[in-house]
């Protein structure tokens, strides 16, 4: 991380920026669960640059070979039940009751299918890309929970004996609509707007800062490195967000 004068005087901006907000919506990436030692997708050690995401995240890799794809969800699945959330998940479960203690409110939007915002304490988190705890049937939609054990064939559904299917959204599947209607309003009327952990490159998630530079927001960006809306956004700090997020989100000193 940049230590610098520079930076530090970049949180406290930020710092300020959050702190006057009343309405703050949080957009979240695969970088915040990094700590937690969870694999990012794109960039140094991240998944896409050992697996095809045509094989394992389109319905038509699954469509290919759907025992290879369930199980690796399913392995993603024990991964994330054995991953803790850390500071930077817990820091946007405190800055979130903070903020509703003074009639404020918070709404966390993640791309993350993990789980992990909800197991820091984050309420009413809004999942675009699905969850990776359950699975569902893919002719009635019947819901189960996805096991994180390996199986020698994918399972059908108790209800109608359909195939059943990770409950996340694939390349090319539209996002569940109210989840994302939900975050597009909310983006649409925030004061603050934060991105953290996500390369701003897919879409629509990406797209979500728009709505809210669009009527005026303060935005700011927590990021490792760059990305293309660094230059959009009021303040960018770049730098791990399990040290960034708890200091932007410590209490006034006041
Ligand atoms: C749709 C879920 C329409 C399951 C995922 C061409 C141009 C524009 C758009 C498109 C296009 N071609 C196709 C599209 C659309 C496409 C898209 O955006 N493609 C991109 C790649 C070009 N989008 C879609 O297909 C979407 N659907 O458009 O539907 C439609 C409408 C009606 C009817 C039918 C269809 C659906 C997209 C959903 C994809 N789902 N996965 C699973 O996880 O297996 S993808 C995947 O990317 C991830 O799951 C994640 O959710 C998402 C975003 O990635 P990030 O979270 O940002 O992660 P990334 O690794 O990229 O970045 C991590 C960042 O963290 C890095 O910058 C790194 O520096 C940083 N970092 C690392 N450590 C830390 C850190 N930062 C801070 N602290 C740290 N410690
Ligand atoms: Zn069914």
């Amino acid at each position: 991380m940049n230590m610098s004068s520079d930076f530090g005087g970049r949180i406290s901006e930020a710092r300020a920026l959050v702190g006057q907000a009343s309405r703050v919506v949080v957009l979240t990436g695969s970088g915040i669960s990094a700590a937690s030692g969870i694999p990012t997708f794109r960039g140094t050690g991240g998944i896409w640059g050992e697996m095809r995401v045509e094989d394992f995240a389109t319905p038509e890799g699954f469509e290919r070979d759907p025992l290879k794809v369930w199980n690796w969800y399913t392995s993603r699945r024990r991964e994330a039940a054995d991953a803790r959330p850390n500071p930077g998940h817990q820091a946007l479960a405190e800055l979130q009751r903070r903020l509703e203690a003074r009639g404020g409110s918070l709404v966390l939007v993640t791309q993350n299918i993990d789980g992990l915002h909800q197991e820091a304490g984050s309420k009413g988190v809004l999942e675009l890309h699905g969850s990776l705890l359950r699975a569902r049937c893919e002719a009635c939609r019947h819901a189960a929970d996805m096991p994180a054990e390996t199986a020698d064939a994918v399972p059908a559904c108790d209800r109608c004996g359909a195939r059943m299917r990770p409950d996340v959204v694939w390349f090319g599947e539209a996002l569940p609509q109210d989840v994302y209607a939900a975050a597009v309003e909310a983006s649409s009327r925030a004061d603050v707007f934060l991105s953290v952990g996500t390369s701003a490159a897919v879409y629509p998630a990406a797209g979500l800062i728009e709505w809210a530079l669009g009527s005026g927001a303060k935005t700011v960006e927590v990021n490792l490195e760059p990305t293309p809306i660094s230059r959009l956004v009021t303040v960018a700090l770049h730098g791990k967000a399990d040290e960034i997020l708890p200091r932007l989100a410590a209490a006034d000193d006041d």
